[in-house]
């Protein structure tokens, strides 16, 4: 297309910028031959459940918010549960790291997090995941190399920079999975993360969840390059596009850019067009938008119902995949008992974890 209206040359052979333009969009072209991951019934089923796992354990969130039992700030992830599962499956385990921002609780279940961990955290007991101490938008694991958990909008960015020149200078293999939002898109210290991160090659993916709000704002009142893959190009970051409600998409996304980050590439830039069922934190009435158009889209896009299909497709029954809900919903149910009845943080972890004395 403008590419090849821009080709001046009689030649035959590829300008150095149609072959510059021609590796930023590779990945995107290799994308485009074969849309959707070629999932066993087994992964299709393990995706299932992750995405319903979150979904189930996001309205119990609200839930508990609701009675008081959560404090603080509390942003759910219903509707984008494609993103993190398709993204999060394709990771090595124990190696690569994840940092995103406020919006984490659907990452951290998708790394395999206990989800009563994640609820006694919510609710700020001491048996949660960062102590009772983080809660909703602060949880972290180092264990699970998940890096939190960040409500500066697109600091993440940089911290992950961070992240993937450990994994540069350790040399060992792993990638930094660093999400952030259309919103923090706009946040300075992002592209000077991209500069840096393209000129080092580090191994970095960096993940635009484009969930079309920032807070009450859409996209096209902030946002002058609404095409937000774009918006490595003048850093010779690839991007891709991605549809961000259809799991096996997003796997098969992921197996290109992992693949090319870890074969020593550099960053690659994934946009994944999503969509935010909630307002943007529990105290939000989602005025700025039609319930007309909330509706349509859990209706027509629905990344849960779609793999579902999918699932009735290949033979599975509906109650084959009813028993999984119902397990499911008892997963969740046990993490909310473990969460309220486990106890308040000792007054002692004040001063735990924190800087107290001079420095
Ligand atoms: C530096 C900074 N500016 C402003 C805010 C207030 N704020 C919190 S969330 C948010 C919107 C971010 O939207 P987006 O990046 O699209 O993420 P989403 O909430 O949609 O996941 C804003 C402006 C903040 N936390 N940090
Ligand atoms: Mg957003």
């Amino acid at each position: 297309m403008a590419k090849a209206a821009r080709s001046k040359t009689t030649d035959s052979a590829p300008s150095a910028r149609d072959q510059h333009d021609f590796a930023l969009h590779s990945l995107q072209e290799s994308h485009e031959k074969a849309l959707r991951y070629d999932a066993s019934t087994e992964q299709m089923l393990d995706f299932y459940e992750q995405m319903l796992l979150i979904r189930r354990f996001e309205e119990r969130a609200g839930q508990l918010y609701g009675l008081g039992l959560i404090g603080g700030f509390c942003h759910l992830y219903i509707g984008q549960e494609a993103v993190a599962v398709g993204l999060q499956s394709a990771l090595k385990e124990g190696l690569d790291s994840v940092i995103t921002g406020y919006r984490d609780h659907g990452h951290m279940l998708a790394y395999g997090i206990d989800p009563k961990v994640i609820m006694a955290e919510l609710t700020g007991r001491q048996a949660g995941i960062s102590k009772g101490k983080g809660g909703s938008m602060h949880m972290f694991s180092t264990e699970h190399r998940f890096y939190g958990g960040h409500g500066i909008v697109g600091a993440q960015v940089a911290l992950g920079g961070g992240l993937a020149l450990a994994h540069q200078y350790r040399e060992d293999g792993g990638l930094c999975l660093a999400y952030f939002g259309d919103g923090a898109a706009n946040q300075g210290q992002v592209y000077e993360t991209f500069n840096m991160a393209s000129l080092w090659k580090l191994p970095i993916v960096f993940v635009i969840e484009n969930n079309q709000y920032a807070m009450g704002t859409a996209v096209s009142r902030s946002s002058a390059e609404t095409e937000f893959y774009r918006r490595g190009t003048a850093f010779r970051i690839p991007g891709m596009d991605v549809n961000g409600m259809d799991v096996l998409e997003v796997r098969q996304a992921a197996e290109i850019a992992f693949a090319h980050v870890r074969g020593g590439n550099g960053p690659v830039l994934m946009e994944l067009g999503t969509y935010r069922y909630r307002g943007h934190s529990m105290s939000d009435p989602a005025k700025y938008r039609t319930r007309e158009e909330v509706q349509d889209m859990r209706e027509h896009r629905d990344p849960i119902e779609g793999l579902k299909k999918t699932l009735l497709e290949r033979g599975k029954s509906e109650d084959e995949l009813k028993d999984i809900d119902k397990r499911i919903r008892a997963t969740v149910s046990e993490a909310a008992d473990f969460a309220e009845s486990s106890p308040e943080p000792d007054p002692r972890e004040l001063y735990t974890d924190i800087l107290v004395e001079s420095y």
